[in-house]
């Protein structure tokens, strides 16, 4: 897979070689270049910005700039991602589709955004990664290239599987503990202690779904759950209702 990525602050990038996706590089795996958008402007200034047509406070980023950074790296069928609060909204099934493709271009955008022609004529998806307000493109593109690059084949160890991962299975994880088994008088839950492979399963699932049921009950609406999983959530909302009186 090869990543490009456009924007006005290359070194915000350097982040990323230290990370996942620096390793998945170091392995070969991925091509990630990194590219300043003010090489591909003429004047003396290098100027990418301008006012907004129409008025009103702010700017918005030249066409040209990222017309002709286009021409040169917008080939062999790449798809061109915009991060933007206007975007379409980032899942995890989102970042599959895109873990699929061979050759991704990210355009970080900057003050009030990128001339709309731009979008019109060379942009695949626009995408939000949630509803806040960043300052800028460039962390949006880089959750989102996190996101994807975890999901190349190899870039993950055995350990790290993003197989049994939360959000892929469509809930939350469990809690997880390490020793000590007492700290600051709270104990691990005893089940994780008895060895029984059957029963940390079982607690495992149960805690997940009821986590799910409690903090996110819109995603439980997308599932279908086993004849165990049910049970096991019906246990959990039981216990939580005694609690309660
Ligand atoms: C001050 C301009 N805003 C008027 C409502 C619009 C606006 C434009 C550009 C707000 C933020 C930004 C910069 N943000 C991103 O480029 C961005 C983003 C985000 O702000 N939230 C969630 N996902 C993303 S992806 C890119």
């Amino acid at each position: 897979m090869r990543l490009d990525y456009l924007t006005i602050f290359p070194d915000y990038l350097d982040a990323l070689r230290l990370s996942l996706p620096g390793k998945a590089v170091e392995k070969g795996l991925l091509e990630l270049h990194v590219h300043d958008l003010r090489s591909w402007t003429h004047d003396r200034h290098r100027t990418v910005d301008d006012t907004p047509y129409g008025g009103g406070a702010g700017m918005v980023l030249k066409p040209e700039p990222f017309g002709e950074a286009l021409d040169e790296l917008a080939v062999d069928g790449a798809t061109v991602v915009v991060p933007t609060p206007a975007g379409r909204p980032f899942t995890q099934p989102l970042a599959r589709e895109l873990a699929t493709r061979e050759r991704l271009v990210f355009l970080c955008g900057r003050y009030e955004g990128i001339d709309e022609r731009i979008i019109d004529r060379c942009v695949d998806e626009e995408i939000s990664i949630g509803d806040y307000v960043l300052s800028g493109g460039e962390l949006g593109a880089m959750v989102l290239l996190d996101a994807v690059t975890r999901l190349i084949p190899g870039v993950l160890g055995h350990a790290d599987s993003a197989v049994e991962d939360s959000f892929s299975a469509g809930w939350l994880d469990c809690p997880h503990y390490t020793r000590p088994e007492e700290f600051d008088g709270q104990r691990v839950p005893e089940v994780l202690l008895s060895g029984n492979h059957e029963r940390i399963r079982r607690w495992r699932l149960k805690q997940s779904l009821g986590r799910t049921w409690q903090r996110r009950p819109e995603l439980l609406e997308d599932l279908e759950l086993s004849k165990e999983q049910q049970q096991l959530l019906a246990e959990y909302i039981r216990e939580q209702e005694t609690d309660n009186h």
